[in-house]
């Protein structure tokens, strides 16, 4: 897999280089580069916003640096395979689609993943109407609260893709058994001590009998979701 992030802040997704999408890269199967937006303009004060038509507070990212820095990314990129099929582009947004785990699984088999991160009050609404003849567009929102840009959206969705790829994750058990897997939250885990500062684990889990912890963690995920997630249970029948 392919990800360009485009951001005025590319130190931001620093970040990225540590841990599992550096192992992701060095294993050869994610090339992960980042582009500074403000290479891609042409004034001497490098400018990436202006005011909003309309008026309003703020300023709205212009729109030709997006179009020459994205341009730039699909040069670059393997154009019979974006023959094929286009780039999917990412435009994090509080105004876009809910990035869900289900949303991870689909981007994971994307063979080119490019992330726009805009700044402001937001991108000039005709870099998406261009872009749609250039990638699948899709803007995403990691959640219903207020970020300063799309850096933090972006690490947190790549981190949550790139896991994903086969090869990245060292072992694939512990994809199958985490939050969202199953569409339920976690059961609670418990290590040694079996006792801790007055606290035992549940007794359950030291008696080795494997059915029975079976539907103990069941019934602890399904508790556990009604009591924080009850969004996530089907609707309570009749
Ligand atoms: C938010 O992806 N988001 O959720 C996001 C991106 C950019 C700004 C934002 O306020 N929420």
């Amino acid at each position: 897999m392919r990800i360009d992030v485009v951001s005025i802040f590319p130190d931001y997704l620093s970040a990225l280089d540590l841990s599992l999408i550096g192992k992701a890269r060095a294993s050869g199967l994610l090339r992960f580069d980042v582009h500074d937006l403000r290479d891609f303009t042409t004034d001497r004060h490098r400018t990436v916003d202006d005011t909003p038509y309309g008026g309003g507070a703020g300023m709205v990212m212009k729109a030709e640096p997006w179009a020459q820095a994205l341009t730039a990314v699909l040069d670059a990129g393997d154009t019979a395979a974006a023959e094929a099929a286009p780039p999917v582009l990412v435009i994090p947004s509080p105004a876009g689609e809910v990035f869900r785990q289900a949303t991870a699984h689909e981007l994971a088999a994307a063979d080119h993943l490019v992330f726009a991160c805009g700044r402001y009050e937001g991108i000039d609404e005709r870099v998406a109407e261009w872009a749609e003849e250039r990638f699948t567009v899709r803007p995403m929102s990691i959640g219903d609260y207020v970020l300063n840009g799309g850096e933090v959206a972006t690490l947190a969705m790549v981190e949550a893709i790139v896991r994903l790829i086969p090869g990245v994750i060292g072992n694939p058990g512990s994809l199958t058994e985490e939050s969202h897997a199953d569409g339920l939250l976690e059961y609670p885990m418990y290590t040694k001590p079996a006792s801790w500062r007055g606290r035992d684990v549940p007794e359950v889990l030291l008696s080795g009998d494997h059915g029975r912890i079976a539907r103990w963690r069941r019934e602890q995920q399904l508790a556990r979701t009604a009591d924080r997630r009850p969004d996530l249970l089907p609707p309570a029948g009749p």
